[in-house]
């Protein structure tokens, strides 16, 4: 056990929650990710990029509002984190999307190399699954099913073969159904483990949290989309137009920017009622949703 050992039952609301959650996740990292040879040094130099921290924010967020310890998802926010990081240090290479800024910086494989890269998101997908794996503040059991179902998430029915269908659609038709697939399975399945982890630690079986969880998942790569039509690449810190000029069929692209916008404002809707319904309209899981869907990076 390292220093890091901060039970918090509750979440302080008179503070900034989201500055006091992503200090929490980055001290964990901090502690755990060390850069002893040059592939570490590549992962630290991407896991400390100034990301928005927005899965790990939301796993802590849905915990308190399950009445959840922290303590018992800092390593899955972490873990968590270092998966998506290791999804877009790969997703920047050559072969796929090729961007050469991330999170406002040279992207890992100009910064260092492509092979670099590519081991270095290897390695981070074990060292995320190790981090889970070492988590003794979750009972053994249910800690294999947190890990099985993480694993499923990220795997070849998940979020890789979401990445494999952006890239078949580039050169086939695809329908709105088979977008909306794509956008979950790519980008929605790791946010909707967010709220699936805590939930299967509180043992919380209420529908109305999966699709919460669905919604929020879909809606966020949807804005990411928007976003990439009409933000620009200083504030964005990545290269924006870049599906455009791919011909890649994301949702704005493919039924324009008011169908697009009409959806969001569907789902955000539904999202509002289900946090009402479970009455957690005050709770700040409530207010961070609601930013999530006003976000402009
Ligand atoms: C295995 C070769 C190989 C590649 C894997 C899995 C994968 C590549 C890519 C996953 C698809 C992907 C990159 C989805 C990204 C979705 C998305 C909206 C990213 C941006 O997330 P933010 O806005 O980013 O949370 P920050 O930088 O703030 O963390």
């Amino acid at each position: 056990m390292g220093k890091h050992n901060l039970s918090t039952k509750i979440i302080p609301t008179n503070i900034d929650y989201q500055a006091f959650l992503h200090d929490r996740v980055n001290k964990y990292l901090e502690e755990y990710v060390a850069s002893n040879n040059k592939i570490e040094e590549a992962i630290v130099y991407a896991l400390t990029a100034p990301g928005k921290r927005v899965r790990p924010t939301l796993l802590y967020l849905v915990s308190d509002a399950l009445s959840l310890d922290l303590i018992k998802i800092d390593s899955i926010a972490a873990a968590v984190e270092i998966i998506h990081t290791y999804s877009l240090v790969h997703d920047d290479l050559p072969c796929m999307d090729d961007d050469e800024i991330r999170r406002g910086q040279p992207s890992l494989h100009i910064k260092y190399d492509e092979a670099a890269a590519v081991l270095a998101g290897d390695a981070m997908q074990s060292m995320a699954i190790e981090m889970l794996i070492n988590n003794n503040f979750v009972d053994g059991q249910r800690n294999i099913e947190l890990v099985k179902n993480f694993l499923s998430t990220i795997g070849s029915k998940g979020m890789i073969l979401g990445q494999a269908l952006d890239i078949e659609y580039e050169s086939r038709e695809a329908d709105e159904k088979e977008i909306l697939m794509m956008c979950e399975l790519k980008t929605g399945l790791l946010i909707e483990y967010c709220f699936h982890a805590p939930l299967m630690i509180a043992n919380e079986k209420n529908e109305h949290w999966k699709r919460l969880a669905k919604i929020v998942g879909i809606s966020f790569q949807l804005i990411d989309d928007l976003l990439d039509l009409k933000q620009s690449s200083e504030i964005l810190g990545k290269k924006t137009q870049k599906d455009k000029l791919k011909n890649k069929k994301n949702y704005p692209q493919m039924f324009g920017e008011e169908k697009t916008l009409s959806l969001l404002k569907k789902y955000k809707s539904e999202s509002n009622l289900i946090l009402a319904e479970m009455n957690l309209e005050e709770h700040i899981l409530c207010d961070y949703i609601n930013n999530l869907f006003k976000r402009k990076v």
